[in-house]
């Protein structure tokens, strides 16, 4: 038996030594062989894990949010900060735009984000570039060339990263997937009240913990619109390092005295006409009240879809919303101005925004606007009707 055994190998050998091709081939399966193993252990690895290695690998990154940042894009960046920070990867994290609304400023304040403002690629503090909750650099001079390091999104779109893409477009959430990587990591959420030295291992802190369950909450209508399953574990994965204290103070942060007014004069001045609504609120001196207002008239009984029009320092600034499939929002306004001079309006199908520019009038003084309010009241709803 023994004997055969060898006589085999030998007769292997004889073939191999005969036939210096058939050697080539051999060694080459071999190598794709532990080519095709170490690929199948990199894809086995869990997207947090290769997230983190990669990020190991660069000295610095600028995390870049979408321009006017939200909750959700906010939490994403503190989040990839402190993933970055754990492997000595030094981060900052950029936005271009502003901070609006109130819930996104109590964010910022409340959980002292840090946040560096850039008007141009020029001010990208690293080479390598992540975008959370977008996937293609916009709204800054250069963005166009930026070539993102990675892309971690939740929103449909062509955009890449060199050397990352996760885009989940089933996620209500990029905080989501954000909160999954910690998970990957083997991190454990810091209850609020705990001392970071008394968890051992990989940990998330309390911090963006909470911004990350903020994320969730805003980016979902508190988990009741577009959110998975996903949403769902990864807020409960979350839940133990949340301050409650602090996600409160995000979530109803006091509402300026001019806000409340705004919004008391939208609903005391609408004007109706079937399921739509438009309200003149008159001047403003602060015009993130205007989209609040707009945000609150749509939330009225029998009320589907809105506009809220106000004017500060000659700019009439309009807002709109709707929950009726029948208004796309973004194309209304824009169909309502689209023949204004400098007047421009846009967005997306259940919200909108656009403004109308100072006109000057035929004798060289600058009116608020040719168009008349009426008018423009009376186009505002032609638009939401379809007629325009
Ligand atoms: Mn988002």
């Amino acid at each position: 038996m023994a004997q055969a055994g060898v006589r085999t190998i030998e007769t292997g050998w004889d073939m191999l030594a005969a036939n210096p091709r058939l050697v080539v081939a051999v060694a080459g399966g071999a190598l794709a062989l532990v080519a095709a193993l170490a690929l199948y252990r990199r894809l086995r690895r869990a997207p947090g894990e290769r997230f983190r290695s990669l990020l190991a690998g660069r000295e610095s990154i600028s995390v870049l949010l979408h321009p006017n940042p939200d909750a959700d894009a906010m939490a994403a960046g503190i989040a990839v900060a402190e993933l970055a920070e754990s492997v000595d990867t030094d981060t900052v994290v950029q936005y271009t735009g502003q901070v609006r609304r109130q819930e996104n400023r109590a964010f910022r304040t409340v959980l002292d984000v840090e946040l560096d403002r850039i008007d141009h690629v020029s001010d990208l503090a690293a080479e390598a570039v992540v975008l959370v909750d977008h996937n293609a650099a916009r709204g800054f001079a250069g963005a166009d060339g930026v070539l993102p390091f990675a892309v971690v999104d939740h929103h449909p779109g062509e955009g890449g990263g060199e050397a990352y893409t996760d885009v989940r477009t089933d996620y209500g959430a990029t905080a989501s997937i954000l909160a999954e990587y910690f998970r990957d990591t083997g991190a454990t959420p810091i209850p609020p009240d705990a001392h970071e030295t008394e968890v051992t291992g990989a940990t998330l802190s309390t911090r963006t913990a909470t911004g990350l369950l903020y994320g969730i909450i805003s980016d979902t209508n508190r988990l009741t619109r577009g959110a998975s399953a996903a949403d769902f574990a990864a807020a409960a994965y979350l839940q133990p390092g949340v301050d409650e204290d602090n996600l409160e103070r995000i979530a109803d942060p006091a509402v300026s005295t001019e806000a409340l007014d705004v919004k008391a004069r939208a609903i005391a001045g609408r004007e109706v006409r079937g399921s739509f609504a438009v309200s003149d609120v008159g001047r403003v001196s602060n015009v993130d009240a205007i989209p609040q207002a707009a945000d609150e008239l749509v939330g009225l009984e029998g009320v589907t879809a809105v506009v809220v029009l106000g004017e500060r320092e000659g700019t009439v600034h309009l807002s709109g919303r709707s929950r009726d499939d029948r208004v796309h929002m973004g194309r209304a306004l824009e169909a309502a101005v689209d023949d204004v001079n400098d007047a421009s309006a846009g967005g997306h199908a259940r919200m909108g925004g656009g403004q109308i520019g100072p006109q000057i009038t035929a004798d060289g003084s600058e009116a608020v606007s040719v168009l008349g309010r009426d008018e423009l009241i009376d186009r505002l709803f032609d638009a939401m009707d379809g007629e325009r």
